[in-house]
């Protein structure tokens, strides 16, 4: 049985510049650019969130909901070095670090004999050291497997931690939301619910086969899932190839100008994606977009001469369009990534002979 831990730094971005300007403590205070750029939020803090404002809302709704919102412009370099800081900690504890993004990490602590090897104990001194050192709160989830760690973490967030048990994840999952799974976002939850399955204990009762004619290839996660099972490892040298962001309309497009408004939303999205994932513009190989069509087929498109621009993605986005001239019901934006070059064996061995 693993004892993983999954840490996740509190309205990230937010609080490093509320730390570093206390004079925007206990206001409402949002990141991200200025309304006429179109601009959307990068995170809110906690009582921005009163509001309903959050990430990814349009800084020109989320000033509506809150017209005392304050407006700070994101500053990655200054989010990367806590990043740092924090990663840094989280060595003390195990090698198997495995950061998702900036401000979030899957620690796999089953062999630390630090805390007399408690993990719960663990999470609660990391968190008080990331307090510590940067002035910041991190939430924390202790559990067997990284599924239900991530699920944790957010159970007492902000601040706060919660722990599963290897024999509390049964009644755990039991009576959990589906929409709490990861990956079960709007369009999923609803084809889920139309077959009245709401908690992971009504998924439970549904074999395989009948996840999958509702869900696709995803039917095998959320039989796993749904049962409290992920065999995932957390690996702390995972390369990652692609990066993209989709979105699936509430309903279908058939005018390529709407097409193309909704390409720059997605694009600024990815821009954050990338940011947030530390990836560089020199380690993007290509970039893609993806289409899919009400029918359910998709076509993908990518040029390896195109730049990370808004402008070339929507050129290809057009021509993805263009193929079949047909509503749209899903739009993705994508990179592929450089491959770092690995010390070839051949070299080593030249290089000891
Ligand atoms: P999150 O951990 O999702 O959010 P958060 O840390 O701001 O708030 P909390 O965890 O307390 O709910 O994301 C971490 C950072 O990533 C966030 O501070 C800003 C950035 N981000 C974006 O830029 N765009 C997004 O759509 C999201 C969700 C996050
Ligand atoms: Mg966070």
């Amino acid at each position: 049985m693993k004892k993983i831990i999954h840490i996740d730094m509190d309205s990230f971005y937010a609080s490093v510049e509320i730390r570093d300007n206390p004079s925007l403590k206990g206001r409402p205070v949002g990141i991200g650019s200025p309304t006429e750029k179109r601009g959307v939020l990068c995170t809110a803090n906690y009582e921005a969130r009163k509001y309903g404002v959050r990430a990814a809302l349009p800084t020109m709704y989320a000033l509506k909901l809150c017209p005392d919102l304050i407006l700070v412009r994101p500053n990655f370099d200054k989010y990367r070095v806590e990043s740092m800081r924090i990663r840094e900690i989280f060595k003390e504890y195990t090698a198997l670090v495995e950061p998702l993004s900036l401000d979030e990490a899957y620690l796999d602590v089953s062999e630390c004999q630090q805390c007399d090897g408690s993990a719960t104990l663990i999470a609660k001194e990391i968190r008080d050291k990331i307090f510590k050192e940067t002035g910041l709160t991190a939430s924390a989830g202790i559990a067997p497997n990284k599924f239900l760690a991530k699920i944790a973490s957010d159970w007492n967030k902000p601040n706060g931690q919660f722990v599963i048990k290897p024999e509390e994840v049964s009644d755990f999952v039991f009576n959990l939301p589906i929409k709490k799974i990861f990956g079960v976002g709007k369009v999923t939850a609803a084809k889920l619910q139309s077959h009245e399955f709401e908690t992971c204990g009504d998924i439970q009762k549904a074999s395989l086969l009948e996840l999958k004619n509702i869900v696709g290839s995803f039917g095998e996660k959320l039989y796993h899932y749904s049962r409290g099972i992920d065999n995932r490892e957390v690996s702390a040298s995972r390369e990652r190839k692609s990066v993209s962001v989709e979105h699936t309309f509430r309903e279908d497009i058939c005018e390529i100008n709407e097409v193309i408004i909704k390409t720059e939303g997605v694009f600024e999205e990815l821009k954050y994606r990338l940011e947030n994932k530390d990836i560089k513009h020199d380690e993007i190989k290509s970039i893609f977009i993806k289409l899919k069509f009400k029918d359910f087929k998709q076509t993908t498109v990518s040029d390896l001469n195109s730049l990370f621009k808004l402008e070339d993605f929507i050129l290809l986005v057009k021509k993805g369009f263009h193929r079949k001239e047909e509503a749209i019901r899903l739009l993705g934006l994508g990179v592929q990534l450089k491959t770092k070059k690995k010390e070839s064996k051949y070299q080593l061995s030249f290089l000891s002979e």
